[in-house]
């Protein structure tokens, strides 16, 4: 029904198949430093209004694809379309960000809320298969999510925080209430995330934007546990196609065994973590993908150009490695950037997959 795939990199590195060179997508990449998304949200009104028109969705996905060879799209859309379809009333206050008309405070305010279908998030769904179709082949389209720790994040202290001390502060005095709130978002991350595979996307991230902000245990409990529930529940294998699933806690770098043993195909990994001794730690288990800093486009070319050749490195030879930024790409960065370093993925990457694959891993140690 969906038009044959013709670059399979990014799906087949995930899988740590053989490939031809690494591939290569950006956090964020359609968005704000874009003059064209400039004007396609101008046009549309605002954000949310880009998200619930699937053919305004489809335009700003495909608006990066059309600049530079990426290997992927992803998904135009937000993690917090979930607590919007639960009944919080998104928003968004010019230079604010996100904002809830209603937060969530209270047990009461947590067992009035909903767990939410996919056809309560149908505008969604129609996006992707409207991309889906839009992108005619060219690349995959990732479907994603955010994790249930970081949307409860976003609902409890409404909207973007430094300290947290809402979240935090239930999470140490009202333990179950806050594991009441996660276990709704699971399930309802569960049937978003299914939904979208059944509409068309052929890979998923779980954005864990800050899980990292979170102790050891507290991680494992709060963030870790619920992100395994979901993948136990994911659709794996889709039309006989197998659906990878990336996990990305940002600052999560010390505790990539236990992200590996969720069962996830493969790590996002944020700049602050080495890549080298990411592979050695957990490359026998799952692909890695990441990680220059996002401040790199701030320079110019031949720096862009020596820092991708350092991650290249870092990870090594052999496939599953798929290239990104530590996290998603500032709007101040100049929009002829991103191709030096896409470009650059691309032609120095070639270097690390010329060979024997499975020798190639047994000369890095994996
Ligand atoms: O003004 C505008 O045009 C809105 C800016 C914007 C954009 C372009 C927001 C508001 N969301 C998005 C799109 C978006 N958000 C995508 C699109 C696909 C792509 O990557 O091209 C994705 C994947 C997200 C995911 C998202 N939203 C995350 C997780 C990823 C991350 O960067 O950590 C988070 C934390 C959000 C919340 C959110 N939505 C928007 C903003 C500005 C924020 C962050 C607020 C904060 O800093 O806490």
């Amino acid at each position: 029904m969906f038009p044959e795939l013709k670059n399979d990199r990014f799906l087949r590195a995930l899988q740590k198949q053989p490939v031809d060179t690494t591939p290569v997508w950006m956090m964020r990449q359609a968005g704000r430093y874009l003059p064209e998304y400039r004007a396609s949200r101008a046009t549309a009104g605002d954000f949310l209004s880009l998200c619930k028109n699937d053919q305004f969705a489809c335009e700003v996905t495909l608006q990066p694809l059309k600049r530079y060879d990426l290997d992927a799209a992803i998904l135009f859309s937000d993690i917090l379309t979930i607590p919007d379809a639960m009944g919080l009333g998104l928003y968004f206050e010019a230079g604010e960000g996100p904002k809830f008309k209603h937060q969530i405070r209270t047990k009461a305010d947590v067992d009035a809320l909903p767990i939410t279908t996919d056809t309560d998030l149908d505008y969604v769904m129609k996006a992707v298969t409207t991309i889906r179709h839009g992108l005619n082949g060219s690349v995959p389209l990732i479907g994603f999510s955010g994790s249930p720790w970081t949307l409860a994040t976003y609902m409890i202290e409404n909207g973007s925080s430094k300290d947290f001390r809402h979240i935090k502060a239930m999470m140490y005095s009202e333990p179950e209430t806050l594991h009441a709130l996660l276990d709704k978002l699971a399930k309802s991350v569960i049937s978003y995330l299914n939904g979208q595979i059944l509409a068309g996307a052929q890979a998923l991230q779980i954005f864990d934007t800050w899980g990292g902000i979170l102790s050891g245990p507290m991680y494992q409990q709060f963030s870790l546990l619920y992100m395994k529930q979901i993948l136990d529940s994911l659709i794996r294998d889709h039309q006989g196609k197998k659906i990878p699933v990336i996990l990305f806690t940002k600052n999560g770098g010390q505790w990539l065994e236990n992200m590996a043993a969720t069962g996830a195909d493969a790590l996002g990994l944020d700049w602050t973590t080495d890549i080298a001794e990411a592979r050695a730690r957990v490359g026998k288990n799952v692909a890695l993908q990441g990680n220059i800093d996002p401040c790199v486009l701030y320079a110019g070319k031949e720096v862009i150009e020596r820092e991708v050749e350092n991650v290249l490195a870092g990870f090594g030879h052999g496939t599953g490695h798929v290239f990104n930024l530590g996290h998603g790409i500032h709007q101040f960065v100049n929009p002829d950037h991103p191709k030096y370093l896409i470009d650059a993925v691309h032609a120095q990457g070639q270097k690390y997959h010329s060979k024997n694959y499975g020798d190639l891993d047994a000369l890095n140690g994996l």
